[in-house]
């Protein structure tokens, strides 16, 4: 069947083209800084009216120099003044501080930043008064009486990418960066603010353009140029290919560092799960008694270990038992080793290795989950029986790392953490993870896109319709098709790549990634 040809899709959609025209008519305020009491709260304003309208309620305190207008990008310190006529008709009550014509609101600094070099490209305002919801209300009320209009959520980040100052990957990052709760996904948002991942798909996306050229010139002067070569065509596919599995194969890191990894703390009873879940969580959580079958249900707990966000499962011991509600436990105990990113197969060291322990470890070998061997309560046993016991687990068990410690003196925990850890954190501190092992060297590692790890769902799925994109045009190309078959395939990936940027991004995409943001952001 013959496909028609279409242009790639660059051009913004209707909704889009009317958000541009109220960005270019509306001025906006909001304040910037969460709601509440703080030291300082931040009132910002952008438009074209920005800095008319702050530098109309500003009296700077040093007025000789700066007669006129301010001067931009500098901090001035002064007052807020509530005219309290005309147009900015506030009720002066009793007790007021006066100044000239109005009342005093506060004094706070004031900053300019002239278009376009500012924020969202327009001209922007700061306004640092105290951080007191009296104060902010009542200057962002002053400022809506002179015209301005509540910001929406997101909205000074909508226009800083409507104004061209971010692409699409990097304003997300500014609400993942807002959102980040542990040092890894703020280092994560930190690095696709910085354009690392918005660099790589702009480079896969410059490489399709230029296939298309080499495609399209074949199609409309063959005569001249003579006909399309497959060859380097495919070579050509081939490796933007490769560098979109590359970015993909990222994917489940980034998940990792933004979700969090599950790990499951499974072994026979007694063996010290709980006492392990309350020393990793520093909280007496789960009960902890001498009497095995202690836990009967799941614990889960959110904690964040080695700056990643975690959730930590005690379970109950796995044994055979006739007890109806043990064996419900047991049964979940299984399960939460599906569930899990990592699973600790604890064993106690004050017993040693048993046979219950080799049966959970052979269990425990078909699954694909990472596991961790830990050898609980070695304060039991001296440095020399610890060692020789851990050396009898390395032989017995010889997949797994085995790790010694003891949950009640807090012996190895640290060392246990960073185990735990580890993979995720090797991937966020840019080393090569085992997933993109053994694709070629062409692009990540020699770009440096070794630091790009996709963190979202959006991202992922963009990637993914890319490279199924680009198998389908190498199977065109295969088949040695014409040339106008293999360009739609291309301009497929292209189009696809430029949902992650923002070039040919729709309407309702960009309202549903700008609705997640907070007012003033
Ligand atoms: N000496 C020593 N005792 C420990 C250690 N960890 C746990 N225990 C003790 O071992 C016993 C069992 O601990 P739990 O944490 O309840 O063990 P569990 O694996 O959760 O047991 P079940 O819930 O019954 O499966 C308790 O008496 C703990 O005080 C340790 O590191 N050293
Ligand atoms: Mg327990």
């Amino acid at each position: 069947m013959l496909r028609s040809k279409t242009p790639p899709e660059e051009t913004p959609g209707e909704a889009l083209l009317e958000i541009q025209l109220k960005t270019q008519n509306e001025t906006i305020a909001a304040v910037a800084t969460p709601p509440g009491e703080g030291g300082v709260a931040v009132i910002r304003l952008s438009g074209s009216e920005a800095i008319t309208v702050a530098q109309r309620l500003f009296r700077p305190q040093s007025k000789k120099k700066d007669e006129g207008n301010l001067r931009a990008r500098t901090v001035y310190y002064g007052r807020f003044i509530d005219l309290g006529k005309g147009d900015m008709s506030g009720v002066v009550i009793n007790g007021a501080v006066r100044e000239e014509d109005g009342e005093v609101i506060d004094d706070g600094l004031l900053t300019l930043f002239p278009a376009p070099n500012s924020y969202t490209g327009e001209d922007v305002a700061e306004l640092s008064c105290h951080g007191g919801r009296a104060v902010t209300s009542r200057l962002l009320a002053l400022l809506l009486r002179c015209g301005v209009s509540a910001a929406q959520p997101g909205e000074f980040t909508l226009r800083a990418f409507l104004n061209g100052r971010l692409d699409l990957a990097q304003a997300e990052a500014v609400a993942d960066i807002v959102r980040a709760r542990t040092v890894s996904a703020q280092r994560l948002a930190r690095r696709q603010l910085d354009g690392a991942l918005s660099k790589a798909v702009t480079k896969c996306r410059e490489e399709l353009i230029g296939i298309l050229a080499a495609i399209e010139v074949t199609i409309d002067f063959s005569e001249e140029v003579g006909e399309l070569v497959y060859a380097p065509l495919q070579r050509r596919v081939r490796s933007v290919r490769d560098d979109v599995a590359r970015l993909l194969a990222t994917a489940e890191h980034g998940r990792m560092l933004r979700e969090g990894l599950r790990i499951a703390i499974i072994g026979r009873p007694n063996v010290g799960k709980s006492s392990l879940l309350n020393a990793l969580l520093r909280a007496d959580r789960a009960i902890v008694t001498p009497i095995a079958g202690t836990t009967r249900d799941l614990i889960e707990e959110n904690a964040i270990i080695g700056g990643l966000p975690v959730v930590l499962i005690d379970t109950a011991g796995i044994r055979e038992t006739e007890d109806l509600v043990e064996s419900i436990g047991v049964a979940r105990a299984r399960g939460s080793i599906e569930t899990a990113d990592v699973v600790l197969l604890t064993l106690d060291a004050s017993v040693g290795i048993t046979e219950e322990d080799c049966l959970l470890y052979e269990s425990l070998a078909t699954s694909e989950t990472r596991k961790i061997v830990v050898l609980n309560k070695c304060d039991t046993l001296t440095a020399a029986g610890s060692e020789s016991l851990s050396a009898e687990v390395k032989l017995r068990m010889p997949m797994l790392p085995c790790l010694s410690m003891s949950a009640l003196t807090g012996f190895g925990l640290e060392a246990l953490e960073a185990e735990m850890a580890r993979p995720a954190l090797e991937v966020s501190e840019g080393q090569q993870s085992k997933v993109t092992q053994g694709i070629g060297q062409s692009g990540i590692g020699a770009d440096g896109w070794e630091d790009v790890v996709v963190s979202s769902a959006r991202h992922e799925s963009a990637l993914l319709a890319a490279y199924e994109s680009l198998l389908e045009a190498q199977n065109t190309i295969a088949q040695e098709m014409p040339g106008d078959f293999i360009a739609i395939d291309v301009r497929g990936a292209l189009d696809t790549l430029g949902l992650i940027t923002g070039e040919t991004v729709t309407d309702d995409i960009i309202h549903r990634i700008f609705q997640d943001f907070c007012v003033g952001k």
